[in-house]
């Protein structure tokens, strides 16, 4: 059995972390590959990257599909094309509760290594394109809503912060002890 990891939540200043490269593909990376790939589908979501389960490595994992039975994992993804430009209505795992359109690239190129650590690349538009590109923020500590004005991402910030605090309610005062 397999336990799923704790996503962090917009402002947690982790989430501005800048990945560093996988230096070898073992299986010490894809134990944290298949740990990421249950956390994002019993999330659930489409894409997970490892900073947001606070691994500072470039890992994502991906599945677009309406069944959850196309798993793609990007290590160490590189963007070396792009294409045109699309607006897409975006969430966020670590932003739980908005989608905000974002403007980006309609097509792209994408250069990664997969879970055996061999190269490969691939081309993607419309949602996967999308998807790609808002995962790769992720590994450079950026996110959807740093697209966004300042306005609406303040807004975001203030309502997610009042949840966390109506989460974790701060602890109670110590008792009083009788004399
Ligand atoms: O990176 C993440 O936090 C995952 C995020 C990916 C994403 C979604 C939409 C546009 C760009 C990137 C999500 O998966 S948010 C949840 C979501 O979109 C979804 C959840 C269940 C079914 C279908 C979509
Ligand atoms: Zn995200």
């Amino acid at each position: 059995m397999m336990s799923t990891l704790e996503i962090l939540t917009f402002p947690d200043p982790r989430l501005r972390n800048r990945a560093k490269p996988v230096a070898v593909v073992d299986n010490r990376v894809r134990d944290t590959l298949d740990a990421m790939f249950e956390t994002m589908y019993q999330a659930p979501g489409i894409g997970l990257a490892a900073i947001q389960v606070d691994i500072p490595l470039r890992i994502v994992v991906m599945d677009i599909s309406e069944r959850q039975d196309s798993p793609l994992c990007l290590i160490n993804p590189e963007l070396f094309a792009h294409r045109g430009q699309q607006e897409m209505k975006e969430g966020c795992l670590s932003v739980p509760g908005f989608f905000e359109e974002v403007s980006r690239a309609e097509a792209i190129g994408v250069r990664a290594l997969n879970r055996d650590g061999a190269s490969f690349e691939l081309e993607a538009e419309g949602l996967l394109a999308v998807c790609i590109q808002h995962e790769v923020d992720h590994l450079d500590g950026k996110l959807f809503v740093d697209h966004l004005s300042s306005l609406k991402r303040q807004r975001i910030r203030k309502k997610l912060e009042k949840d966390q605090r109506q989460q974790r309610p701060r602890p109670a005062a110590p008792e009083r002890r009788a004399i």
